[in-house]
């Protein structure tokens, strides 16, 4: 039955492995091949270090009718795809056959009750037939037809297929329907540079890998059933958020869900956000991902083959395909697409004091008043619903909250700032004339209407509301007079935008769900779907935005408010939200579990281009320990995002809340984090710049040490710090994986030479394990209350030498809040270096204004002997060399701006 037929006369064979350009680059990608193939529709192979060759093949179909039972139980069971996915359904025989599938109860056959479907595709299931393929500047466009009808209603016949190489590293396959527009993300994606955009790394070995194997299940694309799915090359899958899992996902038949959700994390439910992204590793080291961009509800189905099926109710299959071969460079590739995240204030990256149930505003400001008290850092202070008046947004509880202008003066007094909660849900029931925010909504339209084309009423904190409608410009504006005014009387500094999945008490809205086709689709993808929708047309499609329009409109309501850098944290997310906003995962337990989880969470985030983010530390419900609550506040300081935020009705966690010895070990956690703010700033620069993660995933550094792919209990800061935390109670010791070559203990320099090795550490209470990776310059800064002081203090840079004694470090600065201070030059970028027994540092970008800095202390780890004699820009200097080979350098004094060198010997 098969015969391969080649599409493109003018197009480069299949190499044979190595067979690379002399240069080592892949072969122009333009020259793409095509073949037919049998057995599916659609494969793309990509064959890095010699030609990427995508590779399509022509689906062979048969008769609708029962297949042979010996046909269907040759499929070995990880291969069987699943036929019959409806929830609520007990497949049966006759329901399974009507689909033209195979039934093999898999039980009976062969004792597993593991998942595997009793009902699955035959190889020769009907699909789509590839046809007249047409060459573009960067690919080819074709037309699939299906000539069977499939058995979900309005199955569309003929589909417009688009393959191109947008980039040396990005390939990008859309399936449309071909005659008539579907739902599309409004996604700003830059326009294609035909030049490379991203250096090339030649691999070692060559990469032969098949990324994607579309041919083993029939593509469906009806109305609201649209299904592909695809073999993956290795089970070392990661992304696919936001759920509550290892980092490394399960394939044992998991199905994960994607419908922005408000509920507690709990593990296989979809949670507040949506990132339809993947990133796999495939056992050689080289990595791809796999971006959907969809916004309807879906699914991502996993199996052990390994296999991942793409489920979605709407819009069209529009995959982005990285293929880096780095993780770092898949995870900058994506960011490519969907864009850079936005450099945060520098007081967004202090310490955030919250809680739920502050009884008043003078509650809050004793809080704030012993945090200082005790010389505990704290940057931000918030507020949750309790300031609003009847939980309403805009509006403050003159009784109970009378003072939160004063209290946010003084703050401002002190150098630090005040975020509050804002949640979308607009009160629909004070008297008319009363209420702004309602009343002006009404005027100007700005409200999800529903089928009948009123504002449709939901139920959340303030008791009935309507829903602002983000997707509309005149909705922006309307949001932005109710902050200004807002503004005018509580001079806030970040927002916090909560329930925007948006949440609904309701089932649906105060009318229940409408009968209408979007709110029973016929493959109805969980319950929630119905539960939370918001009844009109758009919202079935706009619902997973809506976090994302939310923190848009408020983004650029806040740069017009302050003229500064915009703080925004946000429960719901979608790809591209880290422009707009940064994240926090949401309503976990005071739980030794939950505080484990925490790390996966956090890295997934870097991955989905949201590199701002961090769990409530202490826990939000249930009550913490005191135990728990330090081991939290030494793990939450590492969060690029650190807020302690607890729900009402439990007792305070705040660090002052707790015994001497507990608030000391909390105090000098956070002085840690402030110490390194310098190192994290400049992490945010590059991810800013250029999509590099700030919490890093071990093998994000060491893709070849397929030790690290399950790691979460750890992560890095960059590429240099690493974090290993204790996450259970009662011990004084932990055990951390260190990849092979020279750490060095933060605190004291000693020095761990690792083969690749587990290693048990002490860790007593008052202490969380931190190592410098060889070859790494930390610059660090005296710590102090307040980022406005910390940044002004002097600097100390640790330099933590490799093996062969040479060490790399940087600093970007700039004066911490200006918008596009980057983008307009006024920054300062710095790069240090050790080499031959020589510090130095120079300056590459100086604007004076922004550095008044100095360096003061020169510490080196792994100085083999004790150096005779040391000088500064080529004069003597004292200094202390210690036997542990650490040598110090104090009382500098240099100037930032100057670029300068420190030599010992
Ligand atoms: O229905 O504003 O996740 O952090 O404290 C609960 C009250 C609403 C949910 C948030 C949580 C916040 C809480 N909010």
């Amino acid at each position: 039955m098969k015969s391969y037929q080649k599409l493109t006369t003018d197009s480069t064979q299949v190499p044979e492995a190595g067979e690379d350009n002399v240069d080592g680059r892949p072969l122009c990608h333009q020259k793409l091949s095509a073949w037919w193939l049998g057995g599916g529709l659609l494969m793309v192979a990509a064959l890095l270090s010699g030609v990427t060759v995508w590779v399509l093949g022509q689906i062979w179909w048969s008769q609708h009718g029962t297949p042979p039972l010996a046909k269907c139980v040759s499929i070995p069971e990880d291969l069987r795809f699943d036929c019959y996915p409806e929830r609520n359904t007990v497949v049966t025989q006759e329901l399974c056959e009507a689909r033209g599938c195979c039934f093999v109860d898999s039980e009976q056959s062969s004792g597993s009750t593991n998942g595997v479907p009793w009902c699955f595709y035959p190889p020769d299931f009907p699909s789509y037939t590839l046809g007249s393929v047409n060459e573009t500047e960067l690919g080819l466009v074709g037309f699939l037809t299906r000539k069977a009808k499939a058995y979900y209603p309005k199955d569309i016949e003929k589909l417009q297929l688009s393959v191109e190489f947008e980039t040396d590293t990005r390939l990008h396959v859309k399936i449309t329907d071909a005659t008539s527009p579907r739902n599309e993300v409004p996604l700003e994606v830059p326009p294609v540079t035909k030049k490379a955009e991203t250096p090339y790394i030649p691999l070692s070995s060559p990469r032969r890998t098949v990324l994607l194997n579309t041919t083993m299940a029939p593509l469906f694309f009806a109305d609201q059933f649209l299904q592909i799915s695809t073999l993956l090359p290795s089970s070392y899958l990661y992304g696919l958020g936001e759920h509550r899992s290892n980092f490394l996902h399960s394939l044992e038949w998991n199905t994960l869900t994607f419908w922005a959700r408000d509920v507690p994390p709990t593990e296989s439910f979809n949670l507040y956000g949506v990132h339809p992204f993947y990133l796999v590793m495939e056992k050689t080291g080289a990595a791809h991902g796999v971006f959907l961009l969809n916004s309807n509800a879906m699914e991502v189905a996993l199996q052990p083959a390994p296999a991942l099926t793409w489920r979605t109710i709407g819009g069209v299959l529009d995959f982005y395909i990285f293929l880096g071969p780095d993780p770092n460079l898949v995870v900058q590739q994506y960011q490519q697409v969907i864009g850079f995240p936005a450099m945060p204030p520098y007081w967004g990256l202090g310490f955030h004091l919250c809680r739920w149930g502050y009884g008043s505003s003078n509650e809050t400001w004793e809080t704030v008043k012993a945090m200082r008290n005790f010389q505990i850092p704290q940057d931000a202070q918030w507020n949750d619903i309790d300031y609003m008046e009847g939980y309403r947004d805009f509006t403050v509880d003159s009784q109970k909250f009378g003072a939160l202008p004063q209290m946010v003066e003084d703050l401002h007094k002190h150098g630090q700032y005040y975020v509050m909660i804002l949640d979308p849900g607009i009160s629909s029931t004070q008297p008319p004339g009363s209420y702004w925010p309602y009343d002006e909504g009404l005027k100007r339209g700005v409200f999800i209407n529903n089928t009948q084309g009123e504002p449709l009423i939901g139920k959340v904190w303030p008791g009935l509301t309507a829903y602002p409608d983000f997707s509309n410009p005149d909705t922006h504006q309307w949001w932005l007079e109710n902050l200004n005014r807002f503004h005018s009387i509580v001079p806030f500094d970040g927002i916090w935008i909560d329930m925007n999945e948006p949440s609904d008490f309701m089932d649906g809205s105060s009318e229940g769900c409408s009968q209408g086709k979007l709110d029973n689709p016929p493959y109805g993808l969980n319950p929630c779907s119905t539960r939370e929708s918001i009844g009109t047309s758009a919202h079935y499609n706009l619902h997973n935005l809506y976090g994302l329009m939310e923190a848009k409109a408020t983004a650029s309501a806040l740069i017009k408010l302050r003229e500064k850098r915009p703080f925004i944290i946000s429960r719901s997310t979608f790809p591209s939200q880290g422009k707009y906003s940064g994240h926090w995962l949401g309503d976990n337990r005071s739980s030794w579990k939950d505080m484990a989880w925490s790390i996966p969470g956090m890295l997934s985030f870097s991955l989905f281009g949201i590199p701002l983010v961090g769990a409530d530390i202490c826990g939000f419900s249930g009550s913490t320990s005191e135990e728990l609550c330090t081991r939290w506040m030494q793990l939450g300081a590492f969060y690029p995002f650190s807020r302690n935020h607890n729900t009402q009705d439990e007792k305070a966690q705040d660090p002052p809340a707790f015994s001497p010895a507990a608030r000391t070990t909390m105090k000098e956690a956070l002085e840690i984090r402030y110490s390194l703010l310098p190192y994290l700033y400049s992490l945010f620069h590059r991810a800013h710049l250029q999509g590099d993660t700030v919490a890093r995933p071990l093998f994000f550094e060491f893709p070849k040490d397929v030790a690290t792919y399950s790691i979460d209990k750890q992560f890095l800061w960059g590429r240099g710090l690493l974090v290993t935390p204790v996450l259970d109670p009662g011990v004084d010791w932990v055990v951390g994986y260190f990849p092979r070559g020279l750490w060095y203990d933060y605190y004291t320099g000693s020095l761990v030479n690792s083969s690749g090795e587990n290693l048990k550490m002490a860790a007593p209470l008052d202490h969380i394990n931190l190592h410098i990776r060889e070859g790494t310059i930390l610059p660090t800064q005296k710590p102090g209350c307040c980022t406005v002081i910390s940044r002004g203090n002097p600097m100390r840079l640790i330099a933590a030498l490799s093996q062969n004694a040479n060490a790399w470090g940087d600093l970007y600065w700039d004066d911490g809040e200006s918008l596009d201070a980057f983008a307009k030059g006024d920054y300062s970028y710095l790069v240090f270096n050790v080499t031959q027994n020589t510090f130095t540092s120079a300056v590459l970008h100086s604007n004076v204004e922004a550095t008044h800095v100095t360096v003061d202390v020169l510490t080196v780890y792994g100085v083999g002997e004790e150096p005779k004699i040391v000088t500064v820009n080529g004069k003597e200097w004292p200094f202390s060399y210690l036997t542990n080979q650490v040598l110090t350098v104090s009382d500098l004094q240099l100037s930032l701006s100057q670029g300068f060198s420190i030599q010992w010997k």
